[in-house]
């Protein structure tokens, strides 16, 4: 008789394949499984805590492996595995990143149940050791099925000279018997524990979780109405930029009733306030904007790929007077101070020139990179020259031609201020603290074909963006950068370096993100595409970064490197000579004073935190979130914060908008919240609250997220509030990216919300 074993998940796949072959062969063949053993040797006894943070790391799902069971010898000494894995290779590739390089994997069968359900618990398991002339796994698979049926499990596979069975320890007995009476005699047993590595989804152990999902309404057939908030708004929304117009039209939309602050003089947001020279977008602009009207992509005809901060500018000037948002709209009303209401249920609203208002609902727009952060150099205040924040430029305007102008930063504005102005100041003096990572942009006009084509293809690009790690047209390319030889590898980095965008970061090998070795490849890549473009290979030198590539959000450059080959740029290392002081007539260095007549501060922002905690938000019992926030962020999803009834984040922090698309996070945002609010006046409740227990473990998997990447090898950045004198070190974005986030998010809407107190 001639056994096949398949595992439970390959037979699925097998059935599904047969059916739709024609339409998704593709994507079904890449998704079928085999099951493999590793044989693992741990550098230090890891305990069951260890294995399950192990499972967390991304590299799993990247190579598509799940990690089924660990079986873990009673002395910690030996860990025998089990996946599901596409091959050997993927589950190799999995290990070298989680450090076990010397594991030895094989293909396995499984016998008897081949269903790897859940495991709650721990449970005690036994390892045979047999010879491996003990028969081929197949063979002694169809010995004991034919024994034990489908009663017990057994997972088999010929390591080196040995057949290894891992068997439940109460049919353990049983099995040896079985094999002993086939003359096939145990060379050793091992005790050990049997444990289910993968992580519980989240949320899923918070009382209440599963039993919300058809909960009836308190209030059952008193939906709250719109406009039925007692004399006061549904909702009001602070900040008019991409968040703020998205919650806008989303909530008028639903009839609430709603009004929108903004402290600009017009609508943008960052595209309002950013207005130095060289501003433009690092997302291919079609991407980046609204999507929630077709007649809107049809009518506005972008000129370039990544459009100028003044066309965006324009565009959303269209909109709101396109979709008759206006009306709706304070300007020049800056948000001083944001009250709940314990008794009443709502939120009262202050703006600086005194105007209150209440709301039910508070929806806080005001962005992640929206507070500017000045240098806190000494003498700040006494330059005599022209001095001012890329986020704060005047409309005006700033006089450079031919005058001395100095920038300090080297981020993703300072690179645009710099490529720009080269040539127009009479002396361009670069102060740089780290030098970063820039690829070309790749810019270019866009003609009536290119709109035709996102037009006719705006459901399929929409739908590329949203399955996308980053929300963006590029994706990870679904290769290891360990799997593919030298030269094949610089092929590929090639290619992406001369594609548009941040094809060279997002659409780079699989693993850039995850494994230092691939990231050091792409890092060393692009340090030789410097030295290349800069003619002075002193002056080259100071550009390099040593951080991995992507631990900064990176700048997208149109001939940056190159403004360093005119004799009228000059690079300052501030690593070799810090600036002392700012003095009247310019910086002093620790090696001389450089007169300047317009210093440029491109020293970005307070991210994440800095807009709402510049704003007096106080939650029940008059907690104050700046005092909250104070060791950190803490929030449920991004979108909400514990303690603060009825308030919603757009694109706050431990949000993925940080590393992504934000047009399309934000996007996202808003309609989890829109559903939300929608969940919870049809339920007839007034309040809404992340749970302290959900907001925990968000915050947490926020870390662990991070901490799977290579990010947390370089934590001076904003990512990690490193900018920001006084701010904790701790990381203030979701590294898991825009997709996986809005898994999370649809996954708690879709269980009826668990981790939020409804009242
Ligand atoms: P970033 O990315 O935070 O860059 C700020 C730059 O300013 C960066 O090079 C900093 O150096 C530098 N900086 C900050 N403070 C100082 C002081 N005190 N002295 C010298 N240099 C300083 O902000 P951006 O506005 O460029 O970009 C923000 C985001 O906007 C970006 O990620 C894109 O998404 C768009 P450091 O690296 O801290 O040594």
């Amino acid at each position: 008789m001639i056994h096949i074993h398949l595992s439970t998940a390959v037979r699925g796949v097998a059935r599904k394949l047969r059916k739709c072959r024609s339409e998704f062969a593709g994507f079904i063949l890449r998704n079928a499984m085999n099951d493999f053993m590793a044989l693992i040797t741990p550098p230090a006894p890891p305990d069951v805590d260890e294995v399950r943070r192990l499972a967390r790391h991304g590299c799993l799902d990247i190579h598509r492996v799940s990690w089924l069971r660990c079986y873990l010898s009673r002395d910690g000494t030996r860990m025998l595995c089990w996946y599901h894995a596409p091959d050997a290779e993927s589950v190799r590739l999995v290990l070298r990143h989680q450090g076990f390089t010397d594991a030895v994997v094989r293909a396995a069968v499984v016998s008897g149940d081949a269903d790897p359900g859940a495991l709650a618990e721990s449970r005690d398991c036994r390892v045979l050791e047999l010879p491996a002339d003990s028969g081929t796994s197949a063979a002694l698979s169809a010995r004991l099925d034919d024994a034990h049926g489908g009663r017990y499990r057994a997972l088999i596979s010929q390591q080196g000279d040995l057949a290894l069975l891992v068997v439940d320890h109460d049919r353990a007995d049983a099995v040896a018997d079985t094999l002993g009476s086939a003359g096939i005699a145990l060379i050793d047993e091992q005790n050990a524990v049997e444990i289910d590595p993968r992580p519980a989804s989240l949320f899923s152990t918070l009382p209440g979780a599963a039993s919300r999902a058809g909960r009836p309404s308190r209030r059952a057939g008193q939906a709250v109405a719109p406009g039925d908030a007692g004399g006061m708004l549904d909702a009001v929304v602070i900040g008019a930029g991409l968040s703020g117009i998205s919650a806008l039209h989303r909530l008028l939309g639903m009839g609430l009733v709603v009004r929108l602050y903004e402290s600009g003089s017009g609508a943008g947001g960052v595209w309002h306030w950013n207005r130095y020279p060289g501003a433009r977008v690092d997302s291919e602009v079609y991407t980046y904007v609204f999507s929630f009207s077709d007649d809107l992509v049809r009518e506005w005809d972008w000129q370039e790929l990544f459009a100028p901060q003044a066309e965006i500018a324009r565009y959303f000037e269209h909109v709101i007077d396109r979709f008759d948002l206006r009306r709706h709209m304070r300007f020049d009303s800056p948000v001083v101070a944001v009250h709940f209401d314990d008794g009443g249920g709502f939120w009262t609203i202050e703006t600086a020139d005194g105007e209150r208002m209440s709301a039910r609902y508070l929806v806080a727009a005001t962005g992640a990179l929206t507070a500017p952060q000045m240098p806190d150099y000494p003498g700040l205040d006494t330059f005599s020259g022209v001095s001012c924040h890329t986020a704060r430029w005047p409309c005006s305007g700033v006089a450079l031609a031919g005058r001395r102008v100095g920038v300090i930063g080297t981020g993703a504005t300072g690179v645009q201020v710099i490529q720009t102005i080269a040539g127009e100041a009479g002396e361009l003096y670069v102060f740089q603290r780290t030098p970063t990572y820039c690829v070309p942009q790749r810019n270019r006009p866009m003609d009536d074909a290119d709109r035709e084509r996102i037009r006719r293809d705006w459901g399929r690009i929409l739908d590329a963006c949203r399955d996308s790690w980053g929300g963006f047209v590029h994706d990870f390319h679904p290769v290891s950068g360990l799997a593919v030889s030298a030269a094949d590898r610089r092929a590929k980095f090639e290619e992406l370096w001369r594609s548009p965008g941040f094809a060279f970061w997002l659409g780079n090998y699989a693993d850039l993100m995850m494994n230092p070795e691939v990231n050091e490849y792409a890092s060393d890549f692009l340090r030789e595409k410097i030295r290349e473009q800069v003619d002075d290979p002193d002056v080259a030198r100071r550009l390099i970064p040593d951080h991995p590539l992507g631990t900064k959000r990176v700048p997208l450059e149109n001939g940056y490197y190159e403004a360093f080959n005119r004799p009228d740029v000059h690079l300052v290392d501030l690593r070799e000579t810090p600036i002392e002081r700012i003095v009247p007539e310019g910086v002093r260095t620790s090696r001389e004073t450089i007169p300047l007549d317009v210093l440029i501060h491109a020293t970005g922002f307070d991210a994440g935190t800095g807009a709402l905690a510049r704003i007096d938000v106080r939650g029940t019992g008059g907690a104050s979130l700046a005092d909250k926030w104070r060791h950190g962020a803490q929030t449920f999803l991004g979108l909400m914060v514990s303690g603060f009834p009825n308030l919603f984040l757009v694109n706050g922090p431990h949000n993925a908008a940080a590393l992504s698309n934000a047009g399309r996070s934000i996007e996202q945002n808003v309609t989890w919240i829109a559903r939300c609010i929608e969940h919870v006046r049809e339920s007839g409740f007034t309040r809404i609250d992340a749970s302290a227990e959900a907001e925990k473990e968000w915050t947490e998997h926020v870390v662990d997220a991070a901490n799977g990447t290579v990010l947390a090898q370089m934590t001076d950045s904003w990512f990690y509030g490193a900018n920001t004198s006084g701010k904790p070190r701790r990381v203030t974005i979701y590294a898991g990216g825009a997709r996986e986030h809005r898994r999370h998010c649809d996954a708690v809407a879709n269980a009826g919300y668990p981790g939020l107190d409804f009242s």
